[in-house]
């Protein structure tokens, strides 16, 4: 089959693919070596992006209800409820929720049909809980949300400082990039994040801020800068303007021993990381959500870039602070206006572009003024003055923070659409009108990633069903509601050579916004290779502000939350190496399943110890607006006093792990970005009278009815991770029909059932109330076994077995213990050494982190027992 080249489906790093059809629908995934953001090498959710284009769960039909309808039935009642509620109650009666997941093709024409046609400009995305803070800093320090930095800027620094990001698994292959920087050039890393992830362990300095002290770490540095005589007067009189008191602000309780204290980090810590920033003048500072998702998020980006600029570090190469993108079109998102705070092609609510963008629109009720942020949108939800809503890519009443009251403002919205690629997710189930949208593989446009390159996502497989791309349905639905020529578009590039005019529309330079290299030719757009906007943005020390200069902002450390003793904890959340966002695609590969099976929250042993929380129990965690279910996991890279959990699981697959439920609405008041790192919490633990596991062969079939059920995809099947309390018997009525094989010992409380079906594994219940239960591997894999073993119901092959422990290596299967017994007994010294001997971390590299902290914990030991 013929090579596509596309762009990988996650994250905002944006890497290369080529992808060669293998099959109806399955596909060979390869980096591209040619692209820029990768050359040719993908992570692991990247590698394993063909275990995901199967068609399980997709939505292949448009429905109303659960009545299957053809195209025609739909789109019309979209259009008629659409314009019958702008008829009767006005155009910011109604709203679309859209996503950094849309191509830029889509989210051009959802914006220009809410904000040219519709006359509202409520229309919002759920890059306003990801990167909004970072838009409204970078348009207070440069007057345009413009990215001063490029991924070669990480090749050209000295000293990169990561805040908090979890590069190493949330940006693999950037973080791939630093490691080999570093091993080339000796470049320094330091990372800032109140936990110690895999990303902070193998940095030369990590510092484990107290949560939300990220402004009074900046601070202190620029003063202490300022002090050493480290400030660019130079680049600060030519280049940026200075509020007069700015400086006269900046010397308040800045001293490295204030400071130490608000950041409740070590003095000389604090020091070391102020004589890096001084030595290395190339320095890169690398953020993303434990900077963004905060109330004071705007602020903390202000923080950063306000350093960046006083010390003349931005324009130059190995210089910049750096807003890294989560999602793979965050950024085309930001270009097209796709937040309510922005209008087009980086234009706002100004009258002139206003008028500007109307009259390129031909547009007959320009929207004129900013419309609501996610949040408040969904309170007016709730509130019954948005009467209708669009949601499109992407997952609110998971992702939103108190998702339990999105959830009742869709429940009670009179009119609610939503486009997506799987039938039921946990905002679907609040549609009226659900439409199937082409997925990653099918879809065709273009994305932009964290360094502003553009590139293709091409399609690999014809669309199935009915599913039809997103940029298709918002037209036609356009076209209906009486706005014919305006939404005329046949093919993507229609859209796309709209689009590229807009940004050039009436532009002397003043939006650095301007997309003239790209040549708008049908076939042109066909071949389009990877290229970047705005080379060297501010290379030249001038910024698009009126006077041409770039601007300090004072900004001051909130002081911290006051501690209630009902919520005594501090919640943090945020993402896993292996899933993404609510799983939709992720949860269908197998392999990125045995990184992290279920939601756990993490705490510090001295506060598990205090609360008699045990590691791998059950521990409730509650908080102002709600509580969720997680197995507990005991380990001092946590912060005393405080939580981490994941964002990923929800309803369709899991009694526990529902954080979306937990953060408060609060939102930084310039960006209207939510605050979803720090949440006052309580964690109490969860006493249960049994536990087990239940392995099915085929679908995955209905949630098993106990306190704690969480489901991961295995090859063949799926796998119920179980805990309960009373009788586990309901249980056993979800095992399919059958023959039984099965096993008790009343001492224990054990019972072990196998289902065989024309000889062959079906499925399987093992559960215990004081006994053990083995471990899952070969249990897994006997799903795939031609035939039933007889050890199979002691849980393990016949004759010795080995225990590999959890899986660290996703591409080559490897556990844990194979690599600390291989690093004890062949005294294994680094991370090559390991793949050398054994494939582990040699094919995406993703799990280098990881064994990195396997060879610190076990180097030097003659065998793993002999540390335990
Ligand atoms: N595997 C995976 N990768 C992803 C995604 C995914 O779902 N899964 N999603 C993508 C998306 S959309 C995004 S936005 C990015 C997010 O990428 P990241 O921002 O790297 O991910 P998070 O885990 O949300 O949070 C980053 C870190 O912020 C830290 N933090 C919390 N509070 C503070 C604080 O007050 N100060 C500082 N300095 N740090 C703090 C947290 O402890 C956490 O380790 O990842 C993208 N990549
Ligand atoms: N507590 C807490 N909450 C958070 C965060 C956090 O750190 N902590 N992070 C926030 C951030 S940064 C983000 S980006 C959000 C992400 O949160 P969401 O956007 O809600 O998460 P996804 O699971 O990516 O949802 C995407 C949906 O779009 C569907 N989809 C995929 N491709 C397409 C397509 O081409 N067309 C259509 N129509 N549908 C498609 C998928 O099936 C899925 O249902 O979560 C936010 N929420
Ligand atoms: S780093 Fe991984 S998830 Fe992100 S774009 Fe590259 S391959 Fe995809
Ligand atoms: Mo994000």
């Amino acid at each position: 089959m013929e090579a596509v080249r596309t762009t990988c489906a996650y994250c905002g790093v944006g890497c290369g693919i080529v992808a060669r059809r293998t099959g109806e629908r399955s596909v060979e995934i390869a980096g591209d070596p040619d692209h820029p953001a990768n050359a040719g090498r993908l992570c692991s959710k990247g590698t394993h992006l063909g275990e995901t284009v199967g068609l399980e769960g997709r939505l292949l039909h448009p429905m109303i209800g659960t009545k299957r309808v053809g195209w025609d039935r739909a789109l019309d009642l979209v259009a008629r409820r659409f314009r019958d509620t702008i008829a009767r109650h006005g155009p910011n009666s109604v709203a679309f929720y859209v996503s950094g997941q849309l191509l830029t093709e889509d989210y051009y024409v959802a914006n220009k049909l809410m904000k040219g046609f519709i006359g509202s400009a409520n229309i919002d995305t759920n890059s306003r809980l990801c990167m909004s803070s970072a838009v409204a800093g970078h348009v207070r320090a440069f007057g345009e949300d413009v990215v001063p930095a490029s991924y070669a800027d990480l090749d050209a620094a000295d000293l990169i400082v990561l805040v908090g990001s979890n590069t190493a698994w949330c940006h693999p292959i950037v973080y791939q990039r630093i490691m080999a920087a570093r091993a080339a050039s000796g470049t320094k890393l330091v990372v800032i994040d109140p936990r110690r992830t895999e990303t902070a362990a193998e940095a030369d300095l990590h510092l484990a801020i107290r949560p939300g002290s990220d402004v009074a770490l900046m601070n202190g540095l620029l003063a202490w800068c300022r002090d050493s005589g480290l400030i660019d007067r130079d680049y600060l009189a030519r280049h940026v303007r200075v509020p007069d008191d700015f400086w006269d602000k900046l010397g308040e309780g800045n001293d490295l021993w204030s400071v130490a204290r608000t950041c409740d980090v070590p003095a000389t810590d604090l020091r070391r990381f102020y004589e890096l920033f001084a030595a290395n003048q190339r320095t890169v500072t690398l953020f993303s959500q434990g900077v963004n998702q905060s109330v004071s998020g705007t602020d903390q980006v202000n923080a950063i870039t306000n350093l960046h600029l006083a010390t003349g570090r931005i324009g130059k190469p190995g210089a910049a602070p750096f807003s890294i993108t989560g999602q793979p079109n965050a950024m085309g998102g930001r270009e097209v206006g796709g937040l309510a705070s922005t209008l087009a092609a980086h234009m706002d609510f100004t009258p002139e572009n206003v008028a500007r963008v109307g009259r390129f629109w031909a547009a007959p009720n320009m929207a004129t003024k900013p419309g609501l942020k996610a949040v408040d949108l969904f309170r007016s939800v709730g509130e019954g003055r948005i009467k209708a809503i669009w949601i499109m890519a992407t997952n609110p009443a998971v992702s939103m923070p108190d998702a339990g009251q999105v959830r009742e403002a869709l429940a009670g919205c009179p009119f609610v659409v939503v486009s997506d690629v799987i039938a039921d997710t946990d905002t679907s189930r609040f549609a009226h009108v659900r439409l199937p949208a082409t997925a990653w593989g099918e879809k065709d446009g273009t994305v932009t990633n964290s360094e502003r390159c553009i590139s293709r996502q091409r399609p690999i497989f014809a669309a199935p069903g009915e599913a039809r791309p997103d940029w298709w349905i918002l037209k036609e639905v356009g076209r209906r509601m009486g706005w014919r020529s305006a939404f005329a578009y046949d093919r993507p590039v229609d859209v796309w050579r709209e689009h590229v005019r807009l940004s050039a529309y009436q532009n002397d330079g003043a939006r650095r916004f301007r997309l003239d290299r790209a040549t708008p030719g049908n076939a042109d757009y066909e071949k389009m290779a990877p290229f970047r906007w705005g080379d060297d943005a501010f290379a030249d020390g001038v910024y698009p502000t009126p006077d041409g200069r770039a601007r300090l902002v004072t900004v001051t450390q909130r002081p911290g939350e006051r501690q209630l003793e009902r919520w005594p904890m501090m919640l943090n959340t945020g993402r896993y190496r292996d899933q993404w966002h609510t799983m939709t695609r992720t949860g269908l590969a197998p392999r990125l399943a045995r990184h992290r099976e279920e939601p756990l929250v993490e705490i510090h042993p001295d506060d598990a110890a205090r609360l008699d929380i045990a590691d791998g129990a059950l521990a409730r965690v509650s908080t102002p607006r709600g509580e969720s279910l997680y197995r507990v996991a005991v380990t001092d890279a946590q912060r005393p006093g405080e939580l981490f959990v994941p964002i990923h699981w929800t309803d369709r697959g899991s009694t526990g792990g529902r954080t979306g439920l937990l953060p408060r609405p609060l939102v930084d008041p310039h960006s209207g970005q939510p605050g979803f790192k720090s949440t006052p919490a309580a964690i109490a633990p969860v006493a249960t009278e049994w536990r087990g596991f239940l392995l099915m062969r085929g679908e995955p079939g209905a949630m098993p009815d106990c306190l704690w059920a969480t489901r991961v995809a295995v090859p063949q099947g799926s796998l119920w991770e179980l805990a309960g309390n009373g009788d586990a018997a309901a249980i056993e009525r979800l095992l399919p029909p059958g023959d039984r094989i099965e096993a008790f010992d009343p001492a224990k409380g054990s019972r072990r059932i196998a289902v065989l079906r024309d000889g062959r594994l079906s499925a399987l219940l093992f559960v215990t109330s004081q006994g053990v239960l083995p471990s899952r591997d070969w249990l897994i894999a006997q799903l795939a076994a031609p035939a039933v073993a007889p050890t199979l119901l002691a849980g393990r092959a016949p004759g010795p077995s080995v225990d590999r422990g959890p899986i660290v290596c996703v591409c080559f299967d490897i556990g844990a213990r194979t690599i600390t017994d291989a690093i004890c007994q062949l005294g294994l010294a680094d991370v090559a050494a390991v793949g050398a001997a054994l494939r582990a971390g040699t094919n995406c590299g993703s799990c280098r982190p990881a064994i990195a902290r396997l060879i610190a914990e076990h180097a030097n030991q003659e065998s793993v027992n002999a540390g335990r």
